[in-house]
């Protein structure tokens, strides 16, 4: 009996280490006052850099229930990350260019 329970808790090592493993790193740049990635598709528990490539600064946020942040304005150069934790659709813009506009898609 406690060899078998010794089993089932390995098992679940396991799998919560394929979380882990599985978890992937996207990256969206921000270039001439828009998103270098328009459309991104992820799965939950994934990260995405928001990178700014341009010479002046960018505020990016988002105000969907899927994810609301606000990574404040920075300039050139700096990254700034967010771990999608829910499913559902994410519009993501900048407070500075109302123009700038992408989609996170997250699923299961
Ligand atoms: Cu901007």
């Amino acid at each position: 009996m406690k060899i078998r329970n010794f089993g089932h808790a390995l098992a679940i090592l396991a799998l919560a280490f394929a979380g882990l493993v599985y978890a992937a790193q996207h990256e969206v740049g921000q270039k001439n006052k828009a998103f270098t990635v328009k459309h991104l598709k992820i799965k939950v528990g994934d990260t995405v850099a928001f990178t700014n490539l341009d010479p002046f600064f960018h505020n990016v946020y988002s105000l969907s229930q899927a994810k609301t942040f606000d990574l404040g304005s920075y300039p050139k150069g700096e990254s700034k990350s967010v771990t999608f934790d829910k499913p559902g659709k994410v519009e993501v813009e900048c407070a500075i260019h109302p123009q700038m506009h992408m989609v996170v898609e997250v699923v299961e």
